[in-house]
C-alpha cells in the first residue's frame, strides 16, 4: 500500500533515481519558511553559513517541521520503508548572482551509510530553475556502481570537498529538477547530480533532507540521526533530540555534537579541513 506517490512515480523513481516535481507545502507557507529563515538571518547579520546550514532542523523549531512534514514522510515512507531517520539536513542557498555551484557528485561517495537506501527529499523554498542553478541529474546512474571522485577544493563548489566525479558527464542527457516553492525533488544517494551558479537576481534556497531506514548503517564512525517515523529496533544511531525552542542551549549543544560526527565522516581521509554543505 503506497501513501502518497503512485505506483507509477515509484517505479519512475526506481528506473531513473529521481523523481520532481512533489507539491509538500503551498507557496504561502514556503514563503513562512523562507520569511523564518531570513528572520534569523537578519538577526545574525549574515546569510545562514558552515556549520549551521548543517543539520539546521536540531537548531530550528521551523525546520524540525519541515522535516517531520507528513507529505514529504509519506512519500519517504514509500520509497525506504516506514521506520525513518533523518541522517542529516542541509540548506543550499545560492545568492542572486553569485558564483557558487555544485559539481557532478554521487552523495554515496563520502557519506559512509551502507546498503544503498538513502533518500534526499529537496525542498525548494524559492524557484529554482535554470536561470538560478536548479538541481540537474543523470537518470538512472544509481543503478551503476560507486565511480571514482576527486577532491578540488574549488572556492566557489558548495561541496565540503569540492568533490567531483572523474568521468566525463554528457550533460545532453541530464534532466533539470525545475521547482517552485514549496515543492520537492526526491533523488537516490546514488543517483550523479549537480547544479550551476544563479544567475538570476532572487536567491534559490534548497533544504535538502536525507532521510535512511533504522536498518541503515554508518560505516566510518559512531553517529546520530533523528527518528522521524516508526520505531528504531536497530539502534545503528545515537537518536538526536527534537528543538523545544528555536536556538535554546540544550538544541545548540544537540546540533553542535551531531556536526562535529557528520564533519568527522565527510571529511575522513580529506587532505584540508573545510566545511561547506
Ligand atoms: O542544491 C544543489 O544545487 C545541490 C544539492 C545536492 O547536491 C544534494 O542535495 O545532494
Amino acid at each position: 500500500m503506497l501513501n502518497a506517490l503512485s505506483k507509477k512515480t515509484l517505479d519512475f523513481y526506481k528506473r531513473t533515481g529521481y523523481y520532481a516535481p512533489v507539491r509538500v507545502i503551498t507557496l504561502q507557507e514556503a514563503s513562512s519558511y523562507r520569511q523564518q529563515l531570513e528572520a534569523y538571518e537578519q538577526l545574525s547579520g549574515a546569510p545562514l553559513q558552515g556549520r549551521m546550514r548543517v543539520k539546521s532542523h536540531l537548531l530550528f523549531t521551523w525546520a524540525d517541521s519541515l522535516v517531520h512534514h507528513p507529505k514529504i514522510l509519506n512519500a519517504v515512507e514509500d520509497i525506504i520503508g516506514p521506520n525513518i531517520l533523518c541522517w542529516t539536513s542541509n540548506f543550499f542557498i545560492k545568492e542572486p548572482m553569485s558564483p557558487g555551484f555544485v559539481s557532478w557528485h554521487q552523495d554515496a561517495a563520502y557519506w559512509g551509510l551502507e546498503p544503498d537506501d538513502v533518500v534526499t527529499a529537496w525542498v525548494a523554498l524559492t524557484d529554482s530553475n535554470l536561470q538560478s542553478g536548479c538541481m540537474k541529474v543523470m537518470p538512472g546512474t544509481h543503478l551503476e556502481s560507486h565511480i571514482t571522485h576527486i577532491d578540488t577544493f574549488d572556492e566557489n563548489n558548495m561541496l565540503t570537498r569540492g568533490q567531483e566525479i572523474a568521468v566525463e558527464v554528457d550533460e545532453s542527457k541530464a534532466a533539470n529538477l525545475m521547482l517552485e516553492p514549496g515543492e520537492m525533488s526526491l533523488h537516490h544517494i546514488k543517483l550523479v547530480h549537480g547544479s550551476a551558479p544563479n544567475n538570476s537576481l532572487n536567491r534559490r534556497i534548497g533544504f535538502a533532507i536525507r532521510y535512511i531506514p533504522t536498518h541503515v548503517r554508518q560505516t566510518k564512525q559512531r553517529d546520530s540521526a533523528m527518528l522521524c517515523r516508526g520505531v528504531d529496533l536497530d539502534g545503528n544511531f545515537d537518536l538526536e533530540p527534537r528543538p523545544l525552542k528555536d536556538m535554546d542551549a540544550a538544541a545548540v549543544a544537540a546540533h553542535a555534537d551531531a556536526v562535529d560526527r557528520k564533519v568527522a565522516v565527510l571529511l575522513d581521509g580529506a587532505t584540508k579541513k573545510t566545511l561547506r554543505a
